[in-house]
């Protein structure tokens, strides 16, 4: 029997290399459950492209309006990031401190593990659940959090991924997580968001580069 629908992404011929990336997720905590699911389907496939779980960073804020600054501030923090990790490029340089051996921030890696980088984020991941109700809060957040997640990536160069549900009823999101409550439980969409964070990472960087092969 022929495929029942054409709609959909067709996955890429070539298989990314997510291991030298560092990505930042927010997501929101309207809609819980949902949530919950899809940000586990993200991280998931970004350790399967073989992001590291040091360089995913997770953030969370209250509500899908939220989504934009958050995203924007995260984007900025990881470039103050970077600059404050010069000196420890520069071979553990300090610059006046009485305590050289100080731990400067963040929680030590494991053993074993490699440590955390300080490089700004190649890609931002965007998570919220928008369920219509009665009122036009819907539309209003809908609108505003997808334009100015927009802007911001036009704005920054940064790949801002629209991990954000815009359902009108709550089986659509459940089953667009995956947890559908019937027989069909649906795709988890977290998936295809990892992928194309680690995806539009790849081609950011060799496109800022100037090169296209
Ligand atoms: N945030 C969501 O992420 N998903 C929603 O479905 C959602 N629905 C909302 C409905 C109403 C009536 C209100 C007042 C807020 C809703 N929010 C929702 C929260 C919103 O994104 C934001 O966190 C708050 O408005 C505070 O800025």
């Amino acid at each position: 029997m022929s495929d029942p629908t054409i709609k959909g992404i067709t996955p890429s011929d070539v298989q990314y290399d997510g291991s030298s990336l560092r990505i930042g997720i927010v997501h929101a905590r309207w809609n819980k459950v949902v949530i919950d699911a899809l940000l586990q389907g993200t991280i998931d496939k970004l350790k399967e492209l073989g992001v590291k779980e040091n360089n995913i960073v997770v953030q969370s804020v209250p509500g899908s309006f939220e989504l934009p600054l958050a995203c924007s501030r995260m984007i900025a923090g990881s470039h103050v990031q970077e600059a404050a990790s010069i000196p420890d490029l520069l071979g553990g340089l300090t610059f006046g401190s009485s305590t050289p051996n100080a731990q400067r921030s963040g929680t030590p890696a494991p053993p074993g593990a490699a440590p955390a980088s300080k490089a700004p984020f190649d890609a931002v991941i965007a998570i919220g659940v928008l369920i219509k109700g009665a009122t036009m809060h819907f539309e209003y957040i809908c609108d505003s959090v997808s334009h100015a997640l927009m802007k911001l990536q036009m704005d920054t160069g940064t790949p801002v991924i629209f991990g954000v549900l815009t359902a009108l009823t709550e089986d659509q999101a459940l089953e667009r997580a995956g947890i559908g409550r019937g027989e069909n439980k649906g795709h988890n969409h977290g998936e295809d968001w990892a992928a194309a964070a680690v995806e539009m990472s790849s081609h950011v960087r060799r496109w800022n580069q100037g090169k296209f092969t």
